[in-house]
């Protein structure tokens, strides 16, 4: 039976702005106030996923979140119609305003963990909504995320999607952004790689940015994902990649099948790591380590190399869908020429203009969550979420209706805004029937 690898984009929502949010995210400090597009970013995230549907590969999304979380507002005191809240918020705390209407549900490598049915013991795929409890506006993703993965993914009998773990410090999760499986094929038995940046609060290599997963997160998907943990293996991000501004894994290292690209400093214990990882797969793993003098932690931040998409095409045949930053980075440019002229899968390297979401630290993986299907699981899931031709024009047109041209924190206070974004996403609503 044929099984795939589908991808799940966040469609990028009306009020992707710069709120400066992400500590530890250095171009989300960077960025902070800066004025953003959301027109454009929803765009380059379309023709993103379109250009990945395009060659073959299935590509599905996901809605955007419905922002501003008024809920949230109304937690911290403020009170009245929306239009009070928004306009009382932005008076008092305009950062608790900004938070309220991130459009940070974008990146949907943090949405879940997932495991294919062949990595777990009762057959079936398991999600593990990421709490996100680390950075306020995300934790404000999880209810939802949890509510619109139970809808897609509905068929108990081949699905399970878990409650997502307590969002307290000690099982602090990211999601997908540190997971990554390794397999022969997508329909045999992975290795999947959890990574962890903190192990309680004893950690003696705490870094000064947030580390933002547990080693008690991993420890607990696994478990109740019903993986065999001789075929799993835990990893310690390096701290000091933390404070290069790598705050999720998926920064520094990228894997697909049988291929790892991996930063040299990306594990604490990297030749333990990359041993193990070797142990379990059993012959036939690729683990490429990028070493600092080639690629420099600043510059693998700065391009986001490792965040590029690495696309399976044909049996042992990957294509490297790359950040456009890539192009415009010498050690990027330079590792990537290598790669192509090496003993590898990948026989071609693309890259995407994703600036408006890289502004704030997503590059190509990050807008995707990665998920294994078999044919009779794909058949199980709405066929609306799926990006076809006439949807991808659809949304495009959807996008450029209700979507401003440019946006700015003071913004945020528009009734304006507000009227905007819920008739847009009443709209939306209506057109996909999931
Ligand atoms: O969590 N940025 C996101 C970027 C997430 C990237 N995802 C992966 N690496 N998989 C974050 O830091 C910035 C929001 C702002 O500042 O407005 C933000 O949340």
């Amino acid at each position: 039976m044929t099984t795939y690898e589908v991808n799940f984009d966040g469609l990028i929502g009306p009020t992707h702005h710069y709120g400066g949010l992400s500590q530890g995210n250095l171009a989300s400090t960077e960025h902070r106030h800066s004025v953003s597009s959301p027109r454009s970013a929803a765009l380059q995230g379309l023709a993103k996923m379109k250009r990945v549907a395009d060659m073959g590969i299935p590509q599905a999304f996901l809605p955007p979140q419905f922002r501003p979380d008024l809920p949230f507002l109304e937690e911290h005191g403020f009170a009245g119609s929306p239009q009070e809240i928004v306009s009382t918020a932005y008076q008092e705390r305009p950062d608790l305003l900004s938070i309220a209407y991130s459009a940070s549900a974008m990146w949907t490598a943090n949405a879940a963990t997932v495991s294919p049915s062949s990595d777990c013991v009762d057959g079936r795929v398991h999600f593990t909504p990421a709490n996100l409890q680390t950075m306020p506006h995300r934790a404000l993703e999880a209810r939802n995320t949890t509510k619109t993965l139970r809808s897609i993914f509905h068929d108990a009998n081949r699905f399970e999607v878990h409650d997502p773990l307590p969002s307290v410090p000690e099982t602090s999760d990211e999601g997908a952004a540190n997971h990554t499986r390794f397999c022969r094929s997508y329909d045999s038995t992975g290795v999947e790689l959890f990574v962890f940046g903190r192990d309680g609060d004893n950690d003696p290599s705490l870094p000064r940015f947030p580390a933002r997963q547990t080693r008690a997160a991993c420890d607990a998907i696994a478990s109740t994902h019903g993986l065999n943990l001789d075929r799993c293996v835990f990893a310690h991000q390096h701290p000091n990649a933390i404070d290069a501004g790598v705050f999720h894994n998926d920064v520094i290292s990228v894997g697909n099948q049988t291929l790892h690209l991996v930063h040299q400093f990306a594990f604490a214990d990297q030749d333990r790591v990359l041993a193990d990882l070797a142990d379990c797969f059993g012959p036939g793993l690729q683990q490429v380590v990028v070493p600092d003098h080639e690629l420099p932690l600043a510059d693998a931040v700065q391009s986001y190399f490792f965040n590029s998409q690495l696309i399976s095409t044909a049996p042992n045949q990957m294509l490297l869908l790359c950040p456009i930053e890539c192009s415009e980075n010498e050690p990027a440019n330079q590792i990537i020429a290598s790669l192509l002229m090496a003993d590898n899968p990948i026989r071609d390297c693309q890259f995407v203009d994703l600036r408006e979401s890289m502004q704030n630290g997503g590059g190509p993986a990050c807008l995707r969550l990665r998920v294994v299907l078999t044919e009779d699981e794909r058949a199980a899931i709405p066929e609306s979420v799926f990006l076809t031709d006439r949807r991808y024009h659809e949304l495009c047109d959807w996008v450029r209706k209700h979507y401003r041209d440019r946006l700015t924190v003071s913004d945020l206070k528009d009734e304006s805004l507000f009227e905007e974004v819920s008739v847009a996403m009443q709209e939306l609503h209506a057109m996909l029937d999931f």
